[in-house]
């Protein structure tokens, strides 16, 4: 029986990819690196430093400094945080609001795990802070997905034990990051195809149904 459900954001409550490409794209530009959606896709769940080390695959300019880097990151960070102030509670789905509340009602703890930095602000412009009881992020951690740790710090500041948690992704450092930190892991969008998940759905909508019987 799980006690607790912790999504990842970005790809499974709200969807902010156009938001990265937009502002990864921008950064890759000044750069003369190609880069395209297929890329950007790589960049789901995985953090904004190695998603730079990703997109820089591709340069081939005198190799940058640490203050270069530092510099790059906060360029696309600062055009990303732009983006977002266009967010509003009409980005989330009614059905993504529909499927917190009935898990609550029925006594699950619920719990964000995700990677990014701007996790409690996506959270502020979309309304759903007051849906969680903890929230764990990108500033809560020193290893990224695929290490369990954002997941594992999400069990603990909800009191409930990995194993009776359940992880939901779409990316696949998130599957492996919930899996090996022994959890449930439950694939949605892009993840619901990858093998090592322990279940998929297609739609928030089905969520609590597939908690019920785990029992
Ligand atoms: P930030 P998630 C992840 O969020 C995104 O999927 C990933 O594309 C991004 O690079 C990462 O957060 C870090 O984001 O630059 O805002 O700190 O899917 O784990 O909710
Ligand atoms: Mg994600």
């Amino acid at each position: 029986m799980m006690k607790a459900v912790i999504f990842d954001l970005d790809g499974v409550l709200v969807f902010t990819d156009q938001y990265h490409y937009r502002a990864w794209k921008e950064m890759a530009d000044k750069l003369g690196i190609y880069f395209d959606e297929e890329i950007n896709n790589r960049l789901r769940g995985v953090s904004r430093r190695e998603s730079l080390e990703i997109i820089l695959e591709r340069y081939e300019g005198e190799p940058l400094t640490e203050e270069q880097i530092q510099e790059y990151m906060t360029f696309k960070n600062n055009r990303y945080r732009e983006l977002l102030t266009e967010m509003s509670p009409a980005d989330v789905e009614q059905e993504v609001r529909a499927c917190l509340v009935e898990l609550r009602d029925k006594g699950y703890k619920l719990a964000i795990g995700s990677s990014s930095k701007n996790a409690k602000f996506i959270l502020e412009k979309t309304d759903l802070t007051a849906a969680f009881d903890a929230v764990s992020d990108g500033t809560n951690i020193s290893q990224s997905k695929p290490h369990p740790e954002v997941f594992l710090k999400a069990a603990q500041y909800l009191g409930v034990d990995p194993d009776v948690s359940a992880a939901i992704e779409d990316a696949k450092a998130g599957i492996d990051a919930a899996v090996s930190g022994g959890m449930y892991a439950i694939g949605i969008g892009d993840a619901a195809d990858y093998a090592a998940c322990d279940a998929s759905i297609k739609s928030l909508v089905e969520l609590p149904a597939l908690l019920e019987n785990l029992v």
